[in-house]
C-alpha cells in the first residue's frame, strides 16, 4: 500500500507510509517494537494497565475526522506511524536552500545535523512519560485521568514517529539512536533525558497542567519548526504531531483554569476577599492563587531553557541549512535568507539587562522564544478572565525571561520575577517567595486525593464544562471497577 490519506492497520504498526511494502523498515520496527512495549509496561503510567481507558486513536490523516475513541487497554494503543499528506510542489522555503525541491532523503551534508534534532526531539516524548507515570494514582477525577493516558499514549506515539525517521533515513546510526531512546530516564543521574526540563519531577497534577500548558507549548514551537524544514518526511511528521499536541495544550490550559475556578469559588462562598491571605485560602482545601504563580513561574522557567542560548551559532546553521525555520516560516515578510536583517535580543550589558541588536541568523532562538512568550501570555490572559469574572482582586503574570534561568545569557545570574538582577545574598532569602518551596509542595500533595467516582472531582478543581467526544458529565472514563 502506497503513501495514503487512510492508515493501513494490516501489518503489526498501523501507518500511511506504506510499510507494507517495505520490509527494510517495516522489520526494524517490529525488532525495536517488543523494547518498546517492555519500556511502555516498566516506564508508562503505573498501575493503570489492564484498565479500559476511553481514547482516541488516530485513522486517518484528513483533517476532519481523523481520530476515533472508545475504550482501549493502553498496551494494546496502535501506536502507528502518520504522516501529514505530501504536496508534490514544496519546496525548501528559507535559507541557503530556498526555492529548491523539498528534499525526499536525507542530504548527506547535512545528516549528522538532521539526525541530532530527530534524536532531541524523540528524547523528550518517552521522558514526559516517565516524568507523569505516577499520576493517574492521584487523579482528581476519571475525566482527569483520560486525559493523562491519552496524553500519555501520543507522546508514545511521537516517540514512534520519531523513530521510524531514525530507521527509515539514518540506517545504522539511526537503529542505535532508537535503541538509546529506550535507553536514557527522566531524572537518571548515569543516563538522564537529554533536555534539562525532562529530568524535572512532575510530582503532582498541578506540576502536570503547568507542564502541559508551558512545556507542551514549547513542543508545539519546536515541531513547528521542524515542519518547516526543507526534509520533507521531518516536516509532515511534525505536521500530524502537532495536530495531536494541541489536545496535550488544552489539558494543560482548562486544567489551571479549573483549579482557578474553584479556588476563587471557595474563596466566594467563605467570603474571603484577600488571595495572599495563603493560610485562609488553604484551609477551604483548594490551591491558593500565589501558589499557582509560584508554580507558573517554575515551569515558565524552565520550559525558556528549551529554546536553547539567545544567540546560537547552532540554530543559525539550522536555519541557513535549511533544516529548521522559525515560527510560521512562509507567513514572515521578509528575504527568508537573513543574512543581513538585525533582531533584538535581551542581554546582559555592564550588569543589566537590554535589548542588543544581533544578526537575525544567530537570534533564530530568541525570535522563536519570543512567539512562545507571547502565545504564553495569551494562556495566561484567559486565566485572569477567571479570576476578574469571580470579582477577586489577582493577577497572573509571566515572570521576566531572566528569572532562574540555567541555559543561556541569564544562566549567570539571579534576577526576579520582574528582571531585578540579584547578588547571591538577595536572592537566598527571597527565592521562596517566587519558586514553590518544599512547604508549597507538601501542601498541594495533601490535597491530592484520588477522586475516581463517576462525575466527581477533588476538592481543588472544578469541573470541566464539556466532556471529551462531547460525552455526558457522569460519563466513565476510565473503567475502574470492571478492571
Ligand atoms: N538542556 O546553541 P545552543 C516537546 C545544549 S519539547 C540541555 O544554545 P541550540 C515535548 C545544546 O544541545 C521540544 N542542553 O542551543 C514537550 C548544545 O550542546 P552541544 C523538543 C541544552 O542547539 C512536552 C549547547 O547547549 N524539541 O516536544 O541552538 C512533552 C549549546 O546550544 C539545552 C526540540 O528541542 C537544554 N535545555 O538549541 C513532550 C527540537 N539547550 O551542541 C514533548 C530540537 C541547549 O554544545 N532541538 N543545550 O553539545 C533543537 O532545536 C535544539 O537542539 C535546542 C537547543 C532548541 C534544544
Amino acid at each position: 500500500m502506497a503513501e495514503t490519506q487512510r492508515v493501513d492497520y494490516s501489518t503489526k504498526i498501523p501507518n500511511n507510509v506504506g510499510l507494507a511494502d517495505d520490509q527494510r523498515v517495516l522489520k526494524a520496527l517490529e525488532q525495536w517494537h517488543p523494547g518498546y512495549l517492555d519500556w511502555w509496561m516498566t516506564m508508562g503510567p503505573e498501575g493503570f494497565q489492564t484498565f479500559d481507558v476511553y481514547l482516541r486513536t488516530a485513522v486517518s490523516i484528513e483533517p476532519k475526522g481523523w481520530a476515533k475513541f472508545d475504550y482501549v487497554k493502553m498496551p494494546q494503543y496502535r501506536w502507528g506511524i502518520l504522516l501529514a499528506p505530501r504536496q508534490e510542489e514544496r519546496c525548501v522555503n528559507f535559507g541557503a536552500h530556498k526555492g529548491e525541491k523539498a528534499w525526499q532523503e536525507v542530504p548527506g551534508e547535512y545528516r549528522a545535523m538532521l539526525r541530532r534534532l530527530i534524536v532531541i526531539q524523540g528524547d523528550t516524548e518517552p521522558a514526559s512519560v516517565e516524568q507523569q507515570r505516577f499520576l493517574g494514582k492521584t487523579a482528581p477525577s476519571l475525566y482527569d485521568m483520560r486525559n493523562l493516558f491519552q496524553v500519555n499514549v501520543e507522546e508514545g506515539r511521537h516517540l514512534w514517529a520519531m523513530v521510524y525517521l531514525l530507521q527509515k533515513y539514518f540506517g545504522k546510526d539511526g537503529r542505535e539512536e532508537a535503541e538509546g531512546l529506550l535507553e536514557r530516564r527522566s531524572g537518571d543521574p548515569d543516563k538522564p533525558r537529554m533536555l534539562g526540563a525532562f529530568n524535572e519531577e512532575t510530582p503532582d497534577w498541578l506540576s502536570f497542567f503547568m507542564f502541559t500548558f508551558f512545556t507542551d507549548r514549547d513542543g508545539k514551537m519546536q515541531l513547528e519548526s521542524l515542519a518547516q524544514s526543507g526534509f520533507d518526511p521531518l516536516s509532515r511528521t511534525c505536521r500530524f504531531m502537532l495536530t495531536e499536541e494541541a489536545h496535550h495544550m488544552f489539558v494543560g490550559e482548562t486544567g489551571i483554569a479549573r483549579a482557578i475556578e474553584r479556588t476563587c469559588q471557595a474563596m466566594r462562598e467563605a467570603g474571603i476577599e484577600d488571595a495572599n491571605d495563603i493560610a485562609a485560602v488553604r484551609r477551604l482545601g483548594v490551591i491558593d492563587l500565589p501558589t499557582m504563580q509560584k508554580k507558573a513561574n517554575l515551569h515558565f522557567s524552565l520550559s525558556l531553557d528549551l529554546f536553547g542560548s539567545e544567540v546560537s551559532t547552532n540554530a543559525a546553521s539550522y536555519y541557513n541549512c535549511g533544516v529548521k525555520g522559525r515560527f510560521q516560516e512562509t507567513r514572515i515578510e521578509d528575504d527568508h535568507v537573513l543574512t543581513s536583517a538585525t533582531y533584538a535580543v535581551s542581554k546582559l550589558v555592564n550588569g543589566g539587562i537590554s535589548m542588543v541588536a544581533e544578526p537575525a541568523l544567530t537570534a533564530i532562538n530568541m525570535r522563536l522564544r519570543d512567539d512562545y512568550v507571547a502565545d504564553c501570555n495569551k494562556g495566561v490572559e484567559r486565566w485572569n478572565k477567571v479570576i476578574e469574572k469571580n470579582g477577586i482582586d489577582f493577577r497572573l503574570r509571566l515572570p521576566h525571561v531572566a528569572f532562574h534561568r540555567a541555559i543561556g545569557e541569564f544562566a549567570v545570574i539571579h534576577a526576579s520575577p520582574t528582571g531585578e538582577v540579584l547578588s547571591q545574598e538577595q536572592w537566598e532569602p527571597r527565592k521562596d517567595a517566587w519558586l514553590p518551596s518544599k512547604a508549597d509542595g507538601e501542601f498541594i500533595a495533601s490535597l491530592m486525593l484520588p477522586c475516581w467516582e463517576r462525575g466527581k472531582f477533588a476538592s481543588w478543581i472544578a469541573a470541566p464544562k464539556i466532556g471529551i467526544d462531547n460525552k455526558p458529565g457522569d460519563f466513565e472514563y476510565v473503567r475502574i471497577d470492571r478492571a
